[in-house]
Formats: structure tokens, C-alpha cells, sequence
């Protein structure tokens, strides 16, 4: 497949300013004529080229005349045009119900639905699908009324009537042009939750969730969420919502988490329903989060769109910066932030060093949908951050503001934004912008020194960033590091923000006459790996003593992570250091419940190996073990007593009631780590009396990792309970597939063949397989027998849904982090999924840049 340049953008040779679409909708056969109004942009001779993914021209007319000189080039429909304006009708016929791509219009329930972005609309009508070709839409849509009595598109619905035969009409219109990536209809037999919304200067805009009737009573936490979202943007942004409609519809066949399209966003289910019996307290802030994203989309990516795909992180990295401040100003500010960074290192540290490793702003692709990424999303998101760490507030938003002034309407680059920022927050970003070139994750080393004599201490800081594909050289960028010192006594003695931009620094502090603590990117202000000279007993210090919370967290963090190296490397060391901090922490009454089940998290198997020359999945999984068990012995009462004190009330969705039910599902979790038959029933107990589901999943997790008696009983009670819920059926396979168990993987196997096991469904192959992969130890199992597993899966989803079976790849990716045995496997396990015949460019792309 050919490689896509960013260097070689090119303005489009034609515009379409309108375009009318009629659709006549049915599952089996969909006919789609459409009319644009093509317009020659500058002076060029041209033909006209409207890309086609799998259609065929049933008729083509130019300026009202049928023509037969049209041509299929690569699927792309081309027709060469005398003169600088024209109108072209085409007309093609979809087969939506064998549409298991899941991009552009498909079957999914009993419902028609689109996706678009990024190049699905290419497989709905000929037309150039590229972002920067914006067009106003008219949308006529025909379908029988029994099967399919709601028919949405974007914008206003302007006219409705009877057709023949059953059949009847909508016809929608969208007064903001937009680019094709944002077009969406929907048919189906769906019912809505209806309210309103007020916006700032007092125009009324109806909202619908739109559903199965069924489902109607799991729509009011999404709803909620939409109007908070709304009001935010208001007072945040200064954005008002521009429509006069705002339409949801949640779908069960879906290949990510939602979709902004105008006016009419379409949502995995998993992202929209919810009710205390179905949904965890994360699946909760999941939807809040995700309504949130798609509805900030309608300006940061729909009112201002992006010019071409290399610039995705313009609407991505942006819109996910706002999500993360909405959700922070919702609840805890300080455990969102620790959040969002364990996302961020589980997701897109490992991605940046690896064969995978792109900029924010990469400078090519094959298959676009390879690159909807977590650098792309969650570290462009830091870059934004770092943006408004720079600037504060005030003067960000008045970045933001120049941003949406100048672009409205247009369809703009990363260099648009970081420019708005410049002249409207009044600062020079010229080295900044190497954030947006250069790929891999920086290193800070940090070294405290301390002389008596004098009272001085200093700070000597480098960075470096590695080599990454294709760019073996890497400049210092600047780094703004939230730094402070700490004397003994626990006192703050200094603060400040130090924009780091050299490849060395040597920074003073005068007048201390003890050796204070080093306490460096705090609140993780940039998004860099520190490596710091800090003993145990600062660590433990900090994690006692820090007014941060991040850096609270993060010095406990640190503190295992360092005592696990050093058992895993067989090094002496001092678990009990582990044992005082963690006990000085839940003891502490001043702390949120939420922040302590945060802080007493062991770091995770991947973060323990990220953290490693060579990962070696089974040390790393015995170490942790040990240091669990070592924990749950010395602080058993602790934990007893912790699982007592915040013992279950009636359920409530509060950030109080979410950090009791934290803390005490994390308590279990450490008095399971025992192993003792008695937690085995207290586990049991949680799990039928649970009037929620956090609490009884978390009761599940805790079974299935372990071998107690009732493993069984609850796995199949569980299921039996929710055999008629996709999305709770979900959890029951991604439970199993994250076991710690040492069978997990035969468990996997099994699972595989179970009657609700299905290629077709994305949610269901993600709960089994992709959880599968994430789980270190049995994934990377000595015998290979998980690599083999991953590969065989991937081939096999690859012809049904290639976006989803590409998502995969990067775990075999990482072999070179692993020892030579292993590396051997996984590499075979790729080189198998490339020898597939008839592979997809994006399992194919991802796979040879894979092997590297
Ligand atoms: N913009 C969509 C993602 C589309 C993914 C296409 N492969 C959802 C979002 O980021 O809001
Ligand atoms: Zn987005």
C-alpha cells in the first residue's frame, strides 16, 4: 500500500460547496443518489477525482446529461469537466447488512448507522473524502416506517412525509458546512430521552438520547453529563452550542468509543448506558467523560475542523485537554490527573518506545485509522496541557478564543493553533513546536546535591530523548517541571516552575543548612520519564508530606516500583520501607478515601517491566506477588478494618460514595492476596448481597484471580444474572481474560469457543481478546502459546473488521523489551500474520512496522 506524505499536502482541486444526498434505506439493498455542486479551485486542468471505497456507478450524469466517459481509477470514480463549475449525480447501491467493516452506512441490532471518520464516507458515495472539502448537506432519507419509524441525519429536520408501500421520509438540513468525516444518519426503531437546554444567551436547544425503549431508564446519567458538559463550555470556553437540535443514538456494534458528528453524535452503548446494577462508578465516569468529549468536538473539531489527518491531534489532543479539565472539575481534581498519567503509561509511554512511535503530529501513514492513537490523543493532550501550564488560564483562554476566531469555519492545521496561542497568550513558542515533531518520551535525570557549609543545594538536571523510528537525533525540547524543595521538618521551603529547555541545568538554592527533599514534576507537569537519586526514606517522606497530591502519589509509586527492581534484581533492599508508607498513608485521616485506594495501588506488571532493560514477566509477576502478600500480612488489620469502615450503604453515584466503595474493594483485594479460604466467602457474601455493580465485579475480579472454591459458582451466577446484557457479558470475559491465574490463558481458549463469543461485535472481541493481551503474564507466557493466540485471532478478525484486528498488533510489537526466547515467538507470531493472504493495509502496516 502506498505511503502517505504530510509533506506533499496539496490543496483539493475541486471544492463541493452543497451537496444533496437521498437515500433509500433497507438493510439488504440501500440506494444513495447524491448531487454536488463541484467547483474548480484555482487554475488547473485537472480532472475531477471522487474517491469510491467498494462502489460501482449505477448511473453518473454531469449537468443534468447521463455520461458514459467517467472512469474507475483505484476505486475512485474520475471524470474530467470542460469547465469551473458543474453539477455531478451519481448513484450507487450499499449492501449495509454485509457491511462488517463497520465503516460507513452498516447494520448494527435492528438499526442503519454510518461512521464516517476517517475516510468511511468514501464507502457511502463517490466524493472527495478529505477534511478540508467543507459542504453544506441536504439529507433526504426514505425507509419503511415499521422497521424503521426514526430517521436522523445533522442539523434540522425541515420536512417529513408518507412515501408508497409503508415507506416514509425525512429530510434534514445542516447549515454549517462540514467536512464528509462528519456526516451520519440513522434509521431505526429507537425511542428518545427528551429534555432541553438553555445556552448562555438564552436559545432553547432540544437534546435526544436515542435508544432501544428498553434501554431508556440508562440514559440519565449520559444526559446529565451532556447538559454539565454544555454549561461548562460556556463558562470555560465561552462556546455556545449552534444548532437547535443535539442528538445522541447509542449503538452496539461499534469500532471505538463515539463519534462527533454534527449535531447527531453516535456512541458505542458502552458509553452512554448506565444504571447501578450494569454500570461500575468508571463506567460512570467513562460516560461523563466521553459525552463530554464528542459534545466539546462540536467546536474543537466540527466548528474548526482539521485540513488534513496529520493534524488530528488538533482536534483529538485538544478536545481529550478539555474533557480532562471538565472531569477534573467534577470531582477530584488530583485523582483525575493520577488517572489520566496511568493511562498515559500504560497506553502511550510504551507506544513512544516502540516500532510503533509517531509524533503528535506524524509525517506519514498508510492506513490513516492506524493512527488514532494514544500519542495522538493522550500525549497530544499533555502538549496542550504544557501549553496551559506556560501561559495559566487567562491567558490560554485567550489563545483558545483567537483560535475559534480565526478558524471558524476553516479547516486548520497544528501550526494554526500553536500560532493563536503565540499572539493571543502573548508568548514565544518557537522551541515548543519540537513537541509536535519529535516522537519518543523525554528523560529527566534530576541529582540533588547538598553542601553544609555552605547552605547551598543544587539541582543538576539533563534530558534526553531516544531514538525513535526515523528520527535517531533528538533536539531538547522545553520542559516546564513544577519543582519544589522540602526541609526535614516537612516544611515547603520553595517552589517554582522551571522551564527547562537545554540539554543541562544547574539551578542554586541558598539557606539551607539540612539536605532538603527534591520533589520535580509535580502535578506531572510535563510528560517525561524522571529519574531521580531519591532514597527510599525521601520517598517515603514526600509520600507523607508533599502538599501535592501527584507527587504524593507518585513518590509512593516510585517507592514500590524502586523496592520491586531491586527484589526482581535480586539486590538487597528494605520492603519494610513499602510497609511504614503505606501504613502512614491509610492512616492519615486527612486524606480522600479516593486518593489513598489511588495511592495504594501496586504499580502494574507492564508499568514494573517498562521500567526494565529486559522485562521478565515472571519475576515481575513473583515480585509483585511477594510485596502484595508482604502487605496484606503486616497491615492485615488495617485492610480489615478499612473493608468495615467504609462498608456498604444503599448505593450512591458520589464522589464520597465512589472513594468508600474504592477503598474497600481495594481492602479485599489485599485480604484476598492471602489466600485464605474464609476471604474466598467474604468475597462470595460481597458478591450476592452488592446492590451495584462496582462492588460486584470487583467481588468477581477477586475470585477469579485466585483459587478459591467459590470461583466457579460466581462466574456462572454472574453470567446467568446478565446473559440478556451485552455490555455486562463484556465484563464477565474481560474478568476471565485479566485472571492472574496461571491457567488464564487455557481459560482464554475456552472462552474463545463460548456461544456468546463473536469475531463480528468490536466490545465483545476487545473484552476477551485485547484484554487478553494486556495481561502480562499469561499474554507472555514462556511457551508463546498467548503470541500464537493473539496472531491466530487477528488473522481471523482481519477480513471482518481490519480497523479492530489492526488495534491489536502493537502488543506483539513490543519484542524487543523482551528476552531472546520470547523475541524469537513474537516475531514469528507477526511474520504469521503477515504471510495471512489477502491482509488488510492496516493489519499489514501495523504488523511490518511491527517487525521493524
Ligand atoms: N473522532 C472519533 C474517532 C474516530 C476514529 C476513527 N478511526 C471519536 C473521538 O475521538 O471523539
Ligand atoms: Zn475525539
Amino acid at each position: 500500500p502506498p505511503t502517505i506524505r504530510r509533506e506533499d499536502y496539496r490543496p483539493p482541486d475541486w471544492l463541493v460547496p452543497d451537496i444533496a444526498l437521498d437515500f433509500d434505506l433497507a438493510a439488504e439493498r440501500t440506494r444513495v443518489r447524491a448531487k454536488l455542486d463541484v467547483v474548480r479551485n484555482g487554475d488547473h486542468a485537472r480532472a475531477l477525482v471522487l474517491d469510491g471505497d467498494e462502489l460501482t456507478p449505477l448511473s453518473v450524469h454531469v449537468d443534468g446529461q447521463a455520461i458514459n466517459d467517467w472512469r474507475i481509477e483505484d476505486g475512485n470514480l474520475v471524470i474530467d469537466l470542460p469547465a469551473d463549475a458543474h453539477v455531478i449525480e451519481t448513484e450507487i447501491e450499499l449492501h449495509p447488512a454485509a457491511n462488517t467493516k463497520l465503516m460507513g452506512l452498516y447494520a448494527s441490532g435492528g438499526l442503519l448507522c454510518t461512521q464516517c471518520e476517517a475516510e468511511g464516507f468514501r464507502r457511502i458515495t463517490f466524493f472527495p473524502d478529505r477534511p478540508d472539502v467543507l459542504s453544506r448537506y441536504t439529507v433526504k432519507l426514505a425507509a419503511d416506517r415499521n422497521a424503521y419509524p426514526v430517521l436522523l441525519a445533522n442539523g434540522d429536520n425541515v420536512a417529513n412525509g408518507d412515501g408508497l408501500d409503508g415507506r416514509h421520509w425525512a429530510e434534514w438540513n445542516d447549515p454549517f458546512p462540514k467536512p464528509s468525516y462528519l456526516f451520519a444518519l440513522v434509521a431505526g426503531d429507537l425511542q428518545a430521552n427528551r429534555d432541553s437546554f438553555t445556552t448562555m444567551s438564552g436559545r432553547k436547544i432540544d437534546l435526544g438520547i436515542w435508544v432501544r425503549a428498553a434501554d431508556l431508564p440508562k440514559t440519565h446519567h449520559a444526559m446529565a453529563a451532556l447538559k454539565t458538559a454544555m454549561k461548562w463550555d460556556e463558562d470555560v470556553y465561552g462556546r455556545e452550542y449552534d444548532l437547535d437540535i443535539f442528538n445522541i443514538v447509542a449503538v452496539d456494534d461499534f469500532n471505538f468509543g463515539a463519534m462527533e458528528n454534527k449535531g447527531l453524535n453516535i456512541f458505542n452503548s458502552r458509553y452512554i448506558l448506565a444504571d447501578p446494577d450494569t454500570a461500575t462508578d468508571a463506567d460512570y465516569d467513562a460516560i461523563a467523560a466521553v459525552v463530554a468529549h464528542e459534545y466539546f468536538h462540536n467546536w474543537s473539531g466540527d466548528r474548526v475542523t482539521c485540513r488534513d489527518w496529520f493534524q488530528l491531534s488538533l482536534k483529538e489532543g485538544f478536545t481529550v485537554f478539555r474533557d480532562q479539565q471538565f472531569s477534573a472539575d467534577q470531582g477530584s481534581a488530583a485523582v483525575k490527573r493520577i488517572e489520566d498519567v496511568r493511562t498515559l503509561r500504560a497506553a502511550q509511554f510504551p507506544e513512544d518506545a516502540g516500532p510503533l512511535a509517531h509524533p503528535i503530529r506524524p509525517e506519514s501513514y498508510m492506513e490513516i485509522g492506524n493512527f488514532y492513537t494514544a500519542t495522538i490523543y493522550n500525549k497530544g493532550a499533555e502538549v496542550i496541557r504544557m501549553m496551559h501550564t506556560l501561559l495559566g488560564a487567562e491567558r490560554f483562554r485567550a489563545g483558545a478564543d483567537l483560535y475559534f476566531d480565526r478558524h471558524d469555519g476553516e479547516a486548520a492545521t497544528c501550526e494554526d493553533f500553536v500560532a493563536a496561542m503565540e499572539a493571543g497568550g502573548g508568548i514565544d513558542l518557537s522551541r515548543f513546536r519540537l513537541w509536535y515533531a519529535q516522537a519518543g518520551t523525554p528523560k529527566v535525570t534530576a541529582r540533588l546535591a547538598h553542601d553544609p557549609i555552605s547552605k547551598a543545594a543544587t539541582l543538576r538536571l539533563t534530558q534526553e530523548a531516544p531514538p525513535t523510528p526515523g528520527q535517531p537525533v533528538k533536539q531538547p525540547m522545553p520542559l516546564p517541571l513544577s519543582l519544589a524543595l522540602f526541609a526535614q521538618d516537612g516544611e515547603k521551603r520553595h517552589e517554582q516552575l522551571f522551564v527547562f529547555e537545554d540539554a543541562e541545568a544547574d539551578l542554586s538554592f541558598d539557606g539551607f543548612a539540612d539536605a532538603p527533599v527534591l520533589s520535580i514534576n509535580r502535578n506531572f507537569s510535563a510528560p517525561v520519564i524522571v529519574e531521580t537519586d531519591r532514597t527510599p526514606a525521601d520517598l517515603a517522606f514526600l509520600s507523607a508530606h508533599d502538599d501535592d497530591p501527584f507527587a504524593r502519589y507518585e513518590a509512593m509509586q516510585q517507592l514500590m516500583l524502586d523496592t520491586l527492581k531491586a527484589t526482581i534484581e535480586g539486590r538487597t533492599h528494605d520492603d519494610d520501607a513499602v510497609v511504614a508508607a503505606v501504613r502512614a498513608t491509610l492512616e492519615d485521616p486527612a486524606l480522600d478515601p479516593a486518593f489513598v485506594a489511588e495511592a495504594m495501588l501496586l504499580p502494574s506488571e507492564q508499568f514494573i517491566g517498562d521500567a526494565m532493560a529486559v522485562v521478565d514477566p515472571d519475576a515481575i509477576a513473583t515480585a509483585r506477588d511477594a510485596l502484595r502478600l508482604k502487605l496484606a500480612t503486616e497491615l492485615d488489620g488495617l485492610w480489615r478494618d478499612r473493608y468495615q469502615r467504609h462498608a456498604a450503604a444503599q448505593f450512591e453515584y458520589s464522589p464520597a460514595a465512589k472513594g468508600a466503595r474504592r477503598m474497600r474493594n481495594l481492602a479485599l483485594g489485599y485480604l484476598a492476596a492471602s489466600g485464605s479460604p474464609e476471604v474466598g466467602a467474604q468475597a462470595f457474601a460481597q458478591f450476592e448481597a452488592a446492590d451495584n455493580m462496582t462492588d460486584r465485579i470487583a467481588a468477581l475480579g477477586t475470585l477469579a484471580n485466585g483459587m478459591f472454591v467459590e470461583r466457579a459458582e460466581a462466574l456462572a451466577a454472574f453470567h446467568a444474572r446478565y446473559c440478556d446484557n451485552p455490555l455486562v457479558i463484556d465484563k464477565w470475559f474481560t474478568t476471565q481474560a485479566l485472571s492472574l491465574r496461571a491457567d488464564a490463558a487455557e481459560q482464554v481458549v475456552a472462552l474463545l469457543n463460548h456461544p456468546d463469543f463473536a469475531l463480528t461485535n468490536p466490545n465483545r472481541f476487545r473484552s476477551l481478546v485485547g484484554a487478553f493481551s494486556v495481561n502480562q503474564r499469561a499474554f507472555h507466557r514462556v511457551d508463546g502459546a498467548g503470541y500464537e493466540l493473539l496472531a491466530q485471532q487477528i488473522a481471523a478478525l482481519d477480513p471482518i473488521n481490519p480497523q479492530t484486528a489492526a488495534k491489536m498488533v502493537p502488543a506483539l510489537g513490543r519484542w524487543r523489551r523482551f528476552d531472546e526466547s520470547r523475541q524469537v515467538k513474537m516475531r514469528a507470531a507477526l511474520e504469521q500474520i503477515l504471510a495471512t493472504p489477502g491482509l488488510s493495509k492496516d493489519v499489514f502496516e501495523q504488523a511490518s512496522k511491527s517487525l521493524g
